[in-house]
């Protein structure tokens, strides 16, 4: 059974009836690369997240994506204007690509991106590196994103939607040259409280760049409330607590909570295919001693998501609780991310070291406890292995939202899995039937694991099913972007205001 999908194209319409769609994100929905044969062009889509559910609306809306154009074979495609229609095979939006050189992708996009605003807003202020370079090419490469916009709104209205953390700056830089466009920014990251934001030199010019924005979203209402804080007493901005705004130089921008989701019946689809039953018992009969039980994580190699928290607790059960030896395995699918950067190498290494720790301790001839799988992962094998998974651990220390605490409730088409879900996670709110675990307590984590594994079938049931039963989609998410943006350009309320108290 599908879900209804709301129909984004009118949505949007029916809120910017003259306005064209503009999409900015650091990442491209389509990158071309070199194929092996000679002199061939092959494209790579986009998958999973929100790259492929916003790819469909353009499609139908026919607006532009900038981004950074980082395919090897991407200037080779490009008109004059470096754009590019997509999808090849049906040209119905423009891609018009913004070109990173070696340093700005050293000093915009792994320094200041990711070496000081992700630890920041991460709570890991320890991780960060304040490094004037970082900075001053931020500052240029997000002048050179709103060029780029600039650029494509020429001569029309325009509404445009940035993403995340790598592009702060720009929607200033817009706004001072286009003050009738309409603009809208996520925040795909936590917003730090103000005790850890003010930590950043250039604090006040981070909240400048984002409060020219109409609509500034959070996955959450804490941060939410964080950003407006920070507003208030790093800005100068004057807020509004009721309407949840935020004036500055005349101009204001509302603040709102919308929690990310994902495409559910992609997952659903995936996790059901004909030869699922077959493909599953092939990756049992690889993986599980007869009759065993499986234990997942999925993440990218990152130091927010707890891998070594989760591995820790991992060896606390089998220490203590040894009927679980050859009875429980756990895969742990862990995709490497960021590995440029020294934070990120160590991780690896460390993740490595307790895999190998572990599996010597308690490994025996015919059963490896946790196999740790460096490697990414196409979304239809994930889904299986989200659907035949006892439980699934997020042990997140500091999460926005966190989309495979979600893909797993989808995929759960049996309902017989357990959620093991950090407090850290933003999907927590969201997923109150799922097992609290603090990944700070490895002891209580292990307790934890061990009860999951023991919970009655009626019980895993009725969780799951709640879960999966409450469950919202990207679209509807979308959807309700749209129309508090809406509403804020016209400067009313959608009604969706959070109480603040
Ligand atoms: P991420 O930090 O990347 O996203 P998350 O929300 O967990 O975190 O999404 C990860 C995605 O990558 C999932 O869709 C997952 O399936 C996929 N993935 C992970 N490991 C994989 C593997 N080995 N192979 C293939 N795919 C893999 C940021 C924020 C989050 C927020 C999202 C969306 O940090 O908090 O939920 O953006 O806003």
């Amino acid at each position: 059974m599908t879900t209804p999908k709301p129909d984004l194209a009118a949505v949007f319409r029916e809120q910017f009836p003259d306005r064209k769609f503009i999409v900015v994100s650091n990442r491209e929905p389509y990158e071309h690369r070199w194929a092996e044969e000679v002199g061939e062009i092959s494209v790579q889509r986009p998958t999973g997240g929100l790259t492929s559910a916003l790819d469909p609306l353009l499609q139908a809306l026919g607006g532009t994506w900038v981004a950074w154009g980082s395919g090897e074979a991407d200037a080779t495609v490009v008109d004059e204007q470096n754009r590019v229609g997509v999808p090849p095979e049906r040209e119905s939006y423009r891609l018009r690509r913004v070109w990173l050189t070696h340093h700005d992708i050293h000093r915009y996009y792994l320094g200041f991106s990711n070496q000081f605003l992700w630890p920041l807003c991460h709570l890991r202020p320890d991780l960060t590196r304040v490094r004037s370079r970082y900075w001053e090419r931020y500052r240029r490469v997000n002048r050179r994103f709103a060029e780029a916009v600039l650029d494509e709104v020429k001569g029309s209205d325009a509404a445009v939607w940035f993403q995340d953390y790598h592009l702060a700056l720009a929607p200033e830089f817009v706004r001072s040259r286009r003050p009738d466009l309409s603009l809208a920014h996520f925040w795909h990251i936590p917003w730090p409280p103000i005790e850890i934001f003010r930590i950043s030199p250039q604090a006040e010019y981070l909240l400048r760049g984002l409060l020219a924005n109409d609509l500034v979203g959070f996955h959450l209402p804490s941060f939410a409330d964080n950003f407006l804080h920070c507003a208030e007493e790093l800005a100068g901005a004057e807020i509004d607590w009721e309407r949840r705004t935020a004036t500055l130089g005349g101009h204001t921008a509302h603040v709102r909570d919308f929690p990310i989701s994902i495409d559910i019946d992609a997952f659903v689809e995936a996790a059901t295919v004909e030869d699922a039953p077959a493909q599953m018992e092939r990756i049992r009969d690889r993986y599980l001693p007869q009759g065993g039980k499986l234990g997942l994580g999925i993440d990218r190699l990152d130091y927010s998501k707890g891998l070594p928290q989760k591995f820790k607790a991992l060896e606390f059960l089998w220490e203590r609780y040894p009927e679980f030896r050859e009875k429980f395995t756990f895969i742990q699918v862990a995709v490497p991310s960021r590995s440029d950067i020294e934070a990120y190498d160590e991780l690896a290494e460390r993740v490595d070291r307790q895999a190998w720790h572990i599996n010597d301790l308690y490994g025996t001839d015919d059963w490896q406890p946790v196999h740790l799988l460096k490697q990414s992962v196409p979304q239809n094998r994930l889904a299986l292995l989200y659907r035949m998974a006892d439980i699934c651990a997020v042990s997140s220390l500091q999460d926005g939202m966190n989309l495979v605490a979600k893909e797993y409730v989808a995929s759960q088409t049996d309902e017989t899995g357990a959620l093991l879900l950090s407090i850290f996670a933003g999907a927590s709110a969201e997923l109150p039937e799922a097992l609290p675990i603090n990944p700070y307590d490895p002891e209580q984590f292990a307790i934890a694991v061990r009860d999951a594994l023991n919970l009655p079938e009626e019980e895993r049931r009725r969780r799951m099913g709640a879960m999966r039963g409450s469950q919202r989609s990207i679209f509807d998410w979308m959807g309700e972007v749209f129309t508090e943006w809406g509403a804020a350009d016209r400067g009313e309320e959608a009604g969706t205001v959070v109480d603040p108290g």
